[in-house]
């Protein structure tokens, strides 16, 4: 029987990264004088790889990869992302990013019907902490039973190690837990672990493909403005 829900948060839990990282991003470079911009198609294309700090090497790889190779490369992308991190949390605290429609109402059915949650993100831990707060409240956290987020694995999604981390850590095998994710990276690594998969797609991964998973929709829905996609081989 089905015992636990696993979401991802960016793209699934909310829509974190056009207004969001992307933003934050930005605020970072200019504090450090950088004159790199992220706009949203440029933002678009860089989410092909997961991670920030990962992001933002492989952006520096492609404009300077000279600067990129050298030495103390590491440590000005490690300052840029605590300084990203820093703006992101801030602008989550806000107010500025609301929880996807239905999100909130699966969560909550989700814990009435007895059922375990987690979290398995690419994203730093603080900015999850950030968003549920600002979104669930105070309480929220101890919803997720765990946590699985950033560099508590050492390859990030598409590597399917951040879903199998919290399956070993929950005592669960894929079988008894489905997973919910926003973009083809996610769906790789949930599929990786071995964990069916409903894909809810979003602003930046409506056009991408997601054959194999359980369920294909752009959204959980909410009364009056249902979701549409499939589920399985069915239209819904
Ligand atoms: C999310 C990401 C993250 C965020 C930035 O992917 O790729 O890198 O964009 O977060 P997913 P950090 O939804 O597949 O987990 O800067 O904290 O890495
Ligand atoms: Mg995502």
């Amino acid at each position: 029987p089905l015992r636990a829900l696993i979401f991802d948060v960016d793209g699934t839990l909310a829509e974190t990264e056009r207004d969001g990282h992307r933003i934050a991003f930005n605020q970072a470079f200019a504090d450090a004088g950088l004159d790199w911009h992220w706009d949203v198609p440029t933002y678009g294309r860089l989410l092909a790889i997961t991670g920030g700090k990962e992001r933002m090497l492989a952006y520096w790889q492609e404009i300077d990869p000279q600067a990129a190779a050298a030495p103390e490369a590491a440590g000005l992308i490690a300052e840029l992302h605590r300084r990203k991190t820093a703006h992101y949390v801030r602008l989550v605290a806000e107010g500025g990013i609301a929880l996807r429609p239905g999100v909130r109402r699966l969560l909550e059915q989700a814990r009435g019907a007895g059922l375990r949650l987690a979290i398995a993100t690419t994203t730093t831990p603080d900015n999850v902490e950030a968003l549920i707060h600002a979104t669930l409240g105070a309480g929220g956290m101890d919803w997720f039973e765990v946590v699985g987020a950033g560099d508590a694995v050492p390859r990030k999604k598409p590597d399917p190690g951040i879903y199998t981390w919290v399956l070993e850590r929950m005592a669960l095998a894929p079988e008894q837990c489905l997973a919910f994710e926003d973009s083809t990276n996610g769906l790789r690594a949930a599929h990786g672990a071995g964990l069916r998969t409903v894909v809810t797609t979003g602003a930046y991964t409506h056009h991408e493909n997601f054959d194999g998973a359980l369920a294909w929709l752009d959204g959980l829905g909410e009364a009056g403005a249902p979701a549409t996609g499939r589920i399985g081989s069915q239209p819904w």
